[in-house]
């Protein structure tokens, strides 16, 4: 019986963590993007050879690219979509050139995943990322002053921000501005006036033109991925909810089943992630795992804990809400039946020992994810007997 295979997102050489680092964390894969090509643009096939003849110099593998971003005018579908889509379709063959045919992406509005907090404090000392929605609502209502905010939030969630808004000085509420507007490392950061612009532009579009424009977008990549064996892998919403009134698309079982549905196709898959999909409060990620695990090609492994708003904190991967045991059972049962062993990383990790005192990259710290690796792969040998 096959392994899953153990992997670790690396944001490039100038990620704070090391690959000899990776190596001693006992992962054989690398997940990584080429994150200094702006979004949309062509990823030329010399850039992606520098990249990978690093990586392999260490003696490991670049497993999956996470991600290679959709252009905005592709979700938004503007008249100059169609030129992204052709960039997006030469990536695809370049990475394919070389022999990398997992590609993880999201289809979220704007915004990559949202926080509000990088830094809460667990009970033994490690830090955690945390969003919460009464701050989540303060910047809303109070830092973009997005029109028709009040009428997004219950009454309660309102009136405690209103309440926490009034204790908050000018650095909490930049701290709080900076953590939600927070996108990928070494990538562009979004300014408050895009996003204003782009919720305008997204009010439009809707839920379902969202959900059409994904399918648009599937089915001109689909002859270019079935050609090449590229393996498309939709990370689902974080956290799954609407928010800022932008629609999503990727966070119940319903929308996993009507993207796989409407381009049903073998390319057409799912990044499995427990955390984002843990973050629903309706969320079954068993359920979900069950219903669309032939095309899970990819895993991310954490776990969150919500309270009664929905608010979460990053939990310890074999703690918190997700049932972490029955979903390694059921991923390496699905893994045991696959040729290609599904590739798995531990997503995110508290910010713990000697990390404490360094600069790192929010979730994607050495210490976290090594424990979370060392305890995901201690629970894959023991439920699989598969020393
Ligand atoms: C955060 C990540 C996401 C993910 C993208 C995939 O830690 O899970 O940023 O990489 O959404 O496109």
């Amino acid at each position: 019986m096959k392994k899953l295979e153990q992997t670790w997102r690396w944001y490039g050489p100038n990620d704070p963590v090391s690959l000899q680092d990776v190596k001693q964390a006992g992962a054989t894969g690398i997940v990584t993007a080429l994150h200094h090509i702006p979004h949309g643009e062509v990823w030329p096939l010399e850039d992606i050879k520098e990249r990978k003849a690093i990586i392999e110099a260490a003696g490991l593998t670049w497993s999956v690219v996470e991600s290679v971003p959709v252009h905005e005018a592709i979700k938004t579908r503007r008249a100059d979509a169609g030129k992204f889509i052709e960039n997006y379709k030469t990536s695809l063959k370049n990475l394919s050139a070389c022999g990398i045919k997992t590609v993880c992406y999201n289809f979220m509005p704007v915004l990559d995943w949202t926080r509000t907090q990088l830094d809460l404090e667990m009970k033994d000392g490690s830090k955690a990322l945390y969003f919460n929605w009464i701050d989540l609502a303060i910047f809303d209502l109070y830092i973009l002053k997005r029109t028709g905010a009040d009428t997004d939030y219950p009454h309660s969630v309102l009136e405690r921000a209103a309440s926490k808004f009034a204790t908050l000085n000018q650095q909490q509420l930049t701290d709080l501005r900076i953590n939600v507007l927070m996108g990928i490392p070494n990538e562009k950061e979004i300014e408050l006036e895009t996003l204003r612009n782009s919720i305008n532009e997204y009010k439009a579009i809707g839920f379902n033109g969202l959900r059409e424009n994904l399918v648009y977008f599937l089915s001109s990549i689909a002859e270019v991925c079935t050609e090449e064996g590229i393996k498309m892998t939709i990370h689902p919403d974080d956290p799954p909810y609407p928010i800022l009134g932008l629609p999503r698309i990727a966070s119940t079982l319903d929308d996993f089943n009507y993207i796989l549905r409407n381009v049903d196709q073998p390319f057409n898959g799912v990044c499995f992630c427990t955390g984002s999909l843990g973050a629903g409060v309706d969320n079954n990620a068993l359920e979900i795992f069950n219903a669309v695990k032939e095309r899970v090609y990819f895993a991310h492994l954490r776990n969150v804990t919500k309270d009664e708003d929905g608010s979460f904190y990053e939990a310890d991967h074999l703690g918190g809400d997700v049932n972490m045991y029955a979903i390694m059972k059921a991923l390496s049962e699905e893994n045991a039946l696959r040729n290609i062993p599904i590739p798995f990383r531990p997503d995110h990790g508290h910010q713990m020992l000697d990390d404490l005192a360094k600069q790192t990259n929010p979730g994607y710290s050495a210490i976290g994810r090594l424990r979370g690796l060392a305890e995901l792969r201690g629970l894959e040998i023991g439920i699989t007997g598969n020393y």
